[in-house]
């Protein structure tokens, strides 16, 4: 067994027993009550699953494994250029224990031994229309590659419940290895010409898939590195964790639960809210031919609002303070882009949206959110087709998802089937229930 492996067996393996122990003697403890408007509204602040490898606060924002942002900047091991490797985040994810720098070595010489894509998922990929997607690219090589699960030939063979982690760590540890050459390819496919460059195995995990890309400028990579950690997991509500939880319950493998994860990523309300930032700004720089006045910023945003449409990158539906992901990024464009054209307008819009959002009366959280900065950071660095960025963001997020995931199979969680009702019985519930005083 891997060090890595047996490193999550050890921690897993205990609490599968803890779990079922704890739900057999406090399974019937109430653990609050929830409204009509909830149900109708996206099920927003109800308790409804377990998720062991992160935690949303709405004022603080995201912990991983307890661990904050700017916590974890000092205490995961870094790359060269300072920033965090995302292979350190991967391994506390999964385990909880923060990893040693061979730690985070042994993760990155495991991807890259694991990181053979097989040939008929870029023959798939030759064979799709010009104009489809990134992101359905993506989606589709991920199923396209299932036929590499392990997961799912052990099954066929037939295997007990309690080995099924087994195969699922094997899967995640494949797919995660095997994601940055499939979005490289699509990328160089779309862009380049079909111009590919093959990974280089000397490199670390975020600095490969830069190189892959084509892009091989050390401050590049080092904000890869850093993109690639912040955005890997957001607790298990958001629509990417909650579709890979809820497909994978099915006991589907790692690569169909995932795929229809990014199906969830690839909405403008999600993840494609990165490619609608861009679009977006770069829409107000070009109709004021440089940085705007803050008067010609807040005559777009009410613009926008009134055609009915959402301001992209600001709001979320449990934050209610702005994104430390996005602080991370302001960080790091100050440091190295400061007079970057781009960087300007984001810093204008960040002193003029939220008055404007909060005005409307009825957005619940006017502060940007992770999507609001990226775009303009890959731009900088030369990566300027937005329509690709959502695929960067599910690279990441596939970390997040995938450790949960594992985790699932470890603890045995079973088949999610929540119940739903007609809007004539929720009728008739409420003129049968006593009014609240
Ligand atoms: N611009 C304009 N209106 C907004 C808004 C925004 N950025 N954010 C929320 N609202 C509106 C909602 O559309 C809703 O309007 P209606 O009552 O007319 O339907 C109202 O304000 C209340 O919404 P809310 O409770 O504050 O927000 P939700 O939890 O329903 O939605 C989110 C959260 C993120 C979908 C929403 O804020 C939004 O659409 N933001 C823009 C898209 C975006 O940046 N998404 C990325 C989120 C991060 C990620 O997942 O990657």
């Amino acid at each position: 067994m891997d060090k890595i492996k047996e490193a999550f067996a050890k921690k897993a393996l205990p609490m599968a027993k803890e779990v079922k122990q704890f739900v057999k003697e406090h399974g019937d403890h109430v653990l609050g009550s929830y409204t009509v408007a909830q149900v109708y509204q996206g099920m927003k602040g109800m308790v409804g699953m377990v998720t062991e490898t992160s935690k949303l606060d709405p004022e603080e924002g995201i912990r991983f494994r307890g661990y904050s942002i700017p916590e974890l900047r000092t205490k995961l091991p870094r790359g060269p250029g300072g920033e965090n490797l995302p292979e350190g985040i991967f391994y506390l994810l999964l385990t909880g224990d923060l990893p040693t720098e061979e730690t985070a070595r042994e993760v990155s010489n495991q991807w890259a031994r694991r990181s053979h894509v097989p040939k008929h998922v870029f023959d798939m990929l030759d064979m799709l229309p010009r104009h489809t997607h990134p992101m359905t690219q993506f989606s589709m090589a991920i199923t396209a590659m299932q036929t590499e699960s392990v997961f799912a030939s052990a099954y066929r063979k037939g295997m007990h419940k309690k080995d099924h982690w087994e195969p699922m760590y094997e899967d995640v540890m494949n797919l995660v290895a095997r994601l940055p050459r499939v979005a490289a390819y699509i990328y160089r496919k779309n862009y380049k010409d079909n111009n590919h460059i093959e990974p280089d195995p000397k490199l670390d995990w975020g600095a490969n898939f830069s190189h892959m890309l084509g892009f091989d400028h050390e401050e590049m990579k080092s904000f890869m590195r850093l993109y690639l950690t912040i955005h890997v997991d957001h607790e298990g509500g958001n629509v990417s964790a909650h579709t890979t939880h809820l497909v994978g319950s099915a006991l589907s493998d790692a690569y169909l639960s995932l795929a229809a994860g990014m199906n969830g990523l690839a909405g403008p309300l999600h993840g494609l809210a990165a490619q609608e930032v861009a679009r977006w700004i770069l829409e107000l720089r070009d109709q004021y031919k440089g940085v705007p006045t803050r008067d010609q910023v807040a005559e777009h945003i009410q613009k926008t609002l009134s055609e009915g449409k959402v301001i992209p990158g600001y709001g979320h539906a449990v934050l209610r303070k702005t994104d430390p992901r996005y602080i991370a990024q302001q960080e790091f464009a100050k440091k190295h882009l400061a007079n970057d054209e781009l960087f300007k307008i984001v810093q204008l819009l960040y002193e003029v949206t939220p008055e404007i959002l909060k005005a409307t009366g009825k957005v619940k959280n006017p502060w940007p959110n992770v999507d609001a900065h990226s775009g303009i950071l890959l731009m900088h660095y030369g990566l300027v087709e937005y329509d690709f960025y959502t695929v960067l963001f599910g690279t990441s997020r596939a970390i997040g998802v995938l450790t949960s995931l594992l985790w699932d199979r470890a603890l045995g969680v079973p088949i999610e089937r929540p119940g739903s009702v007609t809007t004539e019985w929720m009728k008739n519930l409420v003129s049968n229930s006593t009014p609240v005083a």
